[in-house]
């Protein structure tokens, strides 16, 4: 699966690229994850990307004309067209479900805005998938960006181990209910025992006990999952 990433603060992503299962993932050539500074598209001498809103108010917008340019000109590095995600809190919030959806396309064009967000006629030309990460505010896109590329390659065919596929990730349609407890080393702590079930190795035992946990844990922390 192709990622390009079109923002002002490719810097942003460096250490998130070079760090554990996603490095893996871009060493076995399964991932890439292509940084493109949307400055590179400016039109003028100064390399403006951003001007203040017609109409006034705080903030500063993305300018159309480099916006627009980088993701045509971005396009064309590949024969496969990418699907246009634009990070913004007035987007379509993500979850489980719409990383399923994004997943099941090979490439995947992520715009990161910043400041007061990009000018509409960005929106009106690309026609973008509007994706928010939640309802708050964060300084950027980048951010989110990340965590749409994180949760989508989980979803990767062998980027994950075989063992712990992200088809039964808790939200997944696999698996509306929260993840079960899970306990290691040692087996007594500050007077606290790890449950007798888990040591005893009766596999069907504890199947039942953490599909009982799994209950438990959606019935506390989210009876709104169980509704659903
Ligand atoms: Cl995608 N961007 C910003 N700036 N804030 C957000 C967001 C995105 N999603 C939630 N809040």
């Amino acid at each position: 699966m192709r990622f390009d990433v079109l923002t002002l603060f490719p810097e942003m992503f460096s250490g998130y690229l070079t760090q554990s299962l996603l490095k893996l993932a871009i060493e076995r050539s399964i991932v890439s994850v292509d940084l493109h500074n949307i400055r590179d598209w400016a039109q003028d001498k100064h390399h403006s990307v951003d001007d203040r809103p017609y109409g006034g108010g705080p903030g500063m917008v993305i300018m159309p004309g480099p916006a627009v340019e980088a993701v045509e000109a971005v396009q064309k590095l590949d024969v496969t067209p990418g699907r246009v995600v634009m990070l913004t809190p007035q987007g379509r919030p993500l979850n489980q479900r719409l990383v399923e959806e994004l997943a099941t396309h090979p490439r995947l064009l992520l715009m990161c805005g910043r400041y007061e967000g990009f000018d509409q006629r960005v929106i009106d030309i690309l026609e973008p998938e509007e994706v928010s990460i939640g309802d708050f505010i964060i300084n950027g896109g980048e951010v989110a960006a990340m965590v749409v590329i994180d949760s989508v390659i989980r979803l990767v065919p062998g980027v994950l181990g075989d063992e712990d596929s992200g088809r039964y990730d808790s939200f997944s349609t696999g698996n509306r209910l929260l993840e079960f407890a899970q306990y290691t080393r040692p087996r007594e702590y500050r007077g606290l025992q790890v449950p007798e079930v888990l040591l005893a190795g009766d596999h069907q035992k504890i199947a039942k006990w953490r599909e009982e946990s799994s209950l438990q844990r959606t019935r506390k922390q989210r009876p709104d999952l169980l509704n659903e």
